[in-house]
């Protein structure tokens, strides 16, 4: 069954509330039934109409779900897509407001931001990266619409992959070719405590391959990855969730940096 563009309107409008709000929700698939993912995709672009009509701008996209921790950790085994927004940006040292969300959890990730355009179908790793201007370190923090993290992949696609704030470390490479994606380490320490480690491999093999396949679903959809864009190639670890007045931090190798977030 596909939804119609009545209903779109309306399940964004849901999880636009939820966000809003800081309220989370059943899945919306317990009351419609399985969501295919084209109308997924369909309601998340219409939630991010919404925010973008509320004054936001799109400053990039994000990949969720290309390492096996994170698919093992929400029992989906396939990336997903969606859409970074200027309301989303933690600035450096800013203590995130935890009452702002709902049940907040950050991962490390690996970050790239567009010099080209990057237009699929048929990019590889090696021409996506060709288009990168820089990388850098970052944070995601991750908020779930939905109680307990509890969703099937046509949820989560809708609610903007959980997309809540990101951060980004201060260290940016220009010279891309010298990082080396898949073999960069990284360190998460949750209240200073190390509570995991791993490398870029963990993404897909590389997050080359996680840009790669961005531009590739967006060349599906009519759209590229556009000069200028961040994007967040993905969780290289599970998440952690992360309490008021607490703080979580990354260290990384290749000369990327660190980055942390506390919240208040
Ligand atoms: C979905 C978002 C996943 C990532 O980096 O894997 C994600 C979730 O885990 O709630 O952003
Ligand atoms: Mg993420």
């Amino acid at each position: 069954m596909t939804i119609g563009d009545g209903d779109v309107t309306e399940l964004a409008t849901l999880l636009h509330h939820a966000e809003r709000t800081g309220v989370a929700r059943g899945p919306l698939s317990d009351e419609i039934g399985p969501i295919a993912l084209d109308d997924a995709y369909r309601i998340q672009d219409e939630l991010v109409d919404l925010r973008v009509a509320e004054g936001e701008r799109i400053v990039g996209a994000k990949l969720g779900l290309t390492s096996r921790a994170k698919q093992v950790t929400m029992g989906i085994a396939q990336p997903i897509y969606a859409w970074l927004t200027d309301a989303m940006v933690i600035e450096a040292e800013e203590p995130l407001d935890h009452a702002s969300l709902i049940h907040p959890r950050v991962e490390p990730e690996i970050v790239f931001i567009m010099r080209d355009e990057l237009r699929g179908p048929g990019i590889t790793p090696a021409r996506a990266m060709a288009a990168v201007g820089a990388v850098c370190c970052g944070l995601e923090v991750i908020d779930s619409r939905f109680a307990d993290f509890k969703f099937t992949i046509g949820d989560v696609v809708a609610d903007n992959a959980s997309s809540a704030r990101f951060a980004l470390g201060a260290q940016t490479i220009l010279d891309v070719d010298r990082v080396p994606l898949a073999t960069v380490g990284c360190s998460l320490r949750h209240q200073g405590r190390v509570i995991a480690h791993a490398a870029g491999a963990a993404v897909l093999g590389s997050p080359a391959e996680a840009l790669a396949m961005l531009a590739n679903h967006l060349g599906r959809r009519g759209r590229a990855v556009e000069p200028g864009w961040i994007i967040m190639t993905g969780g290289l670890t599970d998440a952690v969730p992360i309490g008021p007045n607490e703080r979580v931090s990354a260290r990384f190798g290749g000369g990327l940096g660190r980055v942390f977030v506390r919240t208040r």
